[in-house]
């Protein structure tokens, strides 16, 4: 079958939000279902399936409503939704390619479908969609799994993808069909499944191309960073178990040059500072503080002084890059201690640089953290040194 399968996994949204954006991709003739995959029976679901179930415009479109089914061993999150409409897709129907769109997104429209559409009839078994984001939005991606990709990865396209945690995606059907075969996608049922399926992608040597929407995502956002401590774990502890991987290929890999931004995207400074400040200094024990005894002394010193007044003047690049290292050398995924302290050093990180590089301005921003990623590269493969990356100029 040539049509292609679009799949929204969705949680608490605005039903009308939701429902709209089921209506734009259930009226494009491309697209022969659209798969609507809940996180269990609530309010959204049963009124978004009730409004779809009455919407004379959807009478003669195929939309389904599924329950996520429990095929992970992580908690259970976005992971068991996506692999849910994936396992769908693959032994439901014979469609020819599977979307992913997040049901929050307010700008939502055809284009969003008709762009990947139009990148994978170039050849192209994955495409993804990037956007403008506001200079301190996307700070997991950055700091986290960029990061990470660069001090493990630097010979791949890892490092490379712009929004490798983006939820806006399309898929050929080998390439569904690889993932969900693939134990490490299947069990991977929070947050950690964009990560997985980014990495898995990459590893198995599928092309990809990135499509460049310049409306940017208009989606339900985030009051201040500890609304994102789980998500923060959860995508770092997928990198933490995929160290070691060897001999990834290198993939067709096309990035769609970034046009413009709008004046929203560029002049909003993200969070709430006031009271992302207070995070650094609460909720600190004895374990947490002998932690910091594993990294290097000026770094554990600092953070150590957390207990009394905020520091995050010295987490700079160079220093982030340390402070990483010793996370993937000595970080214990079941431990609640090693997670509040993985998300203070990020704190304090985000927290410099919003000081020292977001408020200098948007171009400013991005040249830094691009060649932050860049840096970290040389610095993994020995070409550089820290000292090489903190005399960077700008
Ligand atoms: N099925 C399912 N969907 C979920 C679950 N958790 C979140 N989602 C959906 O996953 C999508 C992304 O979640 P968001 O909370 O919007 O995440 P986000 O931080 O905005 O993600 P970014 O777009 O990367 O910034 C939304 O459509 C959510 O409704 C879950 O447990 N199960
Ligand atoms: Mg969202």
């Amino acid at each position: 079958m040539s049509k292609s399968l679009v799949s929204f996994p969705f949680k608490e949204e605005n039903v009308e939000v939701f429902v709209n954006n089921i209506r734009a991709a259930a009226d494009i003739p491309e697209v022969g279902e659209v798969l609507c995959v809940g996180a269990r029976e609530n309010e959204c679901y049963t009124q978004s399936l009730e409004a779809v179930k009455g919407d004379p415009a959807l009478k003669d479109s195929k939309v389904t409503f599924l329950v996520q089914e429990r095929l992970g061993s992580k908690r259970p999150g976005k992971g068991d939704g996506m692999n849910t409409a994936l396992k769908y897709f693959i032994e439901e129907t014979g469609f020819k390619r599977i979307h992913f769109y997040d049901a929050d997104i307010k700008n939502f429209s055809k284009e969003w479908v008709l762009e990947s559409e139009k990148a994978a009839n170039m050849g192209f078994d994955v495409v993804r969609h990037y956007f403008p984001r506001a200079r301190t939005d996307a700070m997991i991606t950055w700091m986290i799994t960029k990061t990470g990709f660069s001090l493990l990865y630097p010979d791949t396209q890892l490092p490379f993808i712009e929004q490798p945690l983006g939820g806006e995606l399309l898929m050929e059907r080998k390439v569904a069909e690889t993932l969900i075969k693939d134990p490490d996608v299947l069990a991977q049922s929070d947050w950690g499944i964009d990560t997985i399926y980014t990495y898995k992608m990459v590893e198995n040597g599928f092309s990809m191309y990135e499509t460049y929407m310049s409306s940017g995502k208009d989606h339900a956002l985030y009051p201040g960073l500890d609304a994102l401590e789980s998500m923060l774990y959860e995508c770092f502890s997928v990198i933490y178990y995929l160290q070691g991987g060897t001999g990834i290929s290198h993939i067709k890999h096309r990035i769609e040059h970034a046009s413009g931004v709008s004046n929203r995207v560029e002049n909003k400074l993200g969070f709430d500072i006031q009271k992302t400040l207070c995070l650094l200094s609460e909720d600190w024990n004895e374990k947490q503080k002998s932690l910091l005894d594993l990294f290097p002394p000026e770094i554990g010193k600092k953070m150590r002084e957390n207990t009394e007044r905020i520091v995050f003047d010295f987490m700079d690049d160079a220093n982030w890059y340390t402070s990483y290292r010793t996370l993937l050398e000595n970080f214990d995924p079941g431990c609640p201690d090693w997670r509040k302290l993985l998300f203070k050093l990020w704190v304090s990180r985000v927290l410099w640089y919003t000081t020292n590089v977001a408020l200098k301005g948007y171009s400013y921003s991005f040249r830094h953290l691009y060649r932050m990623i860049d840096g970290y590269a040389r610095v993994s493969k020995k070409v550089e040194t820290l000292e090489d990356l903190r005399n960077r100029g700008e």
